[in-house]
């Protein structure tokens, strides 16, 4: 079961969180990004794990300042076959996408579950951000595995899913397919998740015939959107937002029109999904 939700967490004596939603989501302020100490990335690390996104507002990060900040919890890694901006190895640049003629939504997903070791953490920095509209999504898959019944936790024990790629730049420089735990523990926290995407890249459950594993990986999607596991982020500038890609998906909501929206993004190295 989550634990009761709490409000206000003390960390350092200059550092606060304040948890955004009942158990997703939380602010951190109290010191500049650049300035943490080595215990407070410690700290961050932890509440990133435990509440899935950490929202750091108005630090305005250069692109080197934001690649530094993520290369303090592991070292930095891209997505294979994904663009990089031109003049930061390991920046990418997650630009518009809006439409006045069809507002639209990205789907769910876990930052490149594709590979053996999809990255830990990852993280957006506002470059350009509409007055309105363009938000973030994030849902939290500890809760979306606490809500499965005991039968469908067993039955999940030891099943794998298979991931494949979607969506890239260059699909010639992507990697085989892979085979990850569809319950994964983060080891920060020792808590379990669902590691579930959307159907696009998480296209079988091994052992079961193809309908029986589409239907499943489709149930445990959906399992995963519920209102009361979701933080909503709207973007001001300056925001640095960090999630684990372990306890959580996130989608990009893209209802901002013509208005320009540009984001960085920089991610970091994670293990090998165990369960
Ligand atoms: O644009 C966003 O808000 C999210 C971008 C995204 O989905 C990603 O970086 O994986």
């Amino acid at each position: 079961m989550a634990a009761e939700p709490q409000a206000i967490i003390d960390l350092a004596p200059t550092l606060t969180a304040e948890v955004l939603t009942g158990y997703t989501g939380v602010r951190i302020t109290g010191a500049s990004i650049p300035d943490l100490t080595d215990d407070q990335i410690e700290e961050v690390r932890r509440l990133v794990a435990e509440f899935c996104v950490g929202v750091f507002p108005g630090e305005f990060l250069t692109p080197a300042q934001h690649q530094r900040f993520l290369s303090r919890f592991a070292p930095l890694t891209d997505t294979p076959g994904q663009d990089l901006h031109p003049d930061f190895e390991h920046v990418q640049v997650v630009a518009n996408r809006g439409s006045s003629e069809r507002p639209m939504s990205g789907g769910f997903h876990t930052d490149t579950c594709f590979v053996e070791r999809p990255p830990s953490f990852s993280s957006l920095a506002a470059v350009e951000i509409p007055e309105h509209g363009g938000d973030t999504i994030f849902c939290n898959q500890y809760l979306a595995y606490d809500a499965l019944s005991p039968v469908m936790k067993s039955f999940l024990e030891g099943l794998r899913f298979k991931h494949v790629v979607s969506g890239t730049d260059h699909p010639e420089a992507v990697p085989d397919p892979v085979w990850h735990p569809a319950v994964r523990t983060n080891p920060v926290t020792g808590r379990k998740a669902l590691y579930v995407t959307f159907g696009a890249r998480c296209i079988e459950a091994e052992g079961m015939t193809p309908e029986e594993g589409a239907n499943l990986i489709s149930f445990l999607y959906q399992n995963s959107q519920q209102l009361h596991a979701m933080y909503r982020h709207r973007w001001q500038p300056g925001d640095v937002v960090i999630w684990d890609n372990r306890c959580s998906m996130h989608a990009a909501i893209y209802d901002h029109g013509d208005q320009p929206r540009t984001l960085y993004r920089v991610m970091c190295e994670g293990e090998r999904p165990f369960e």
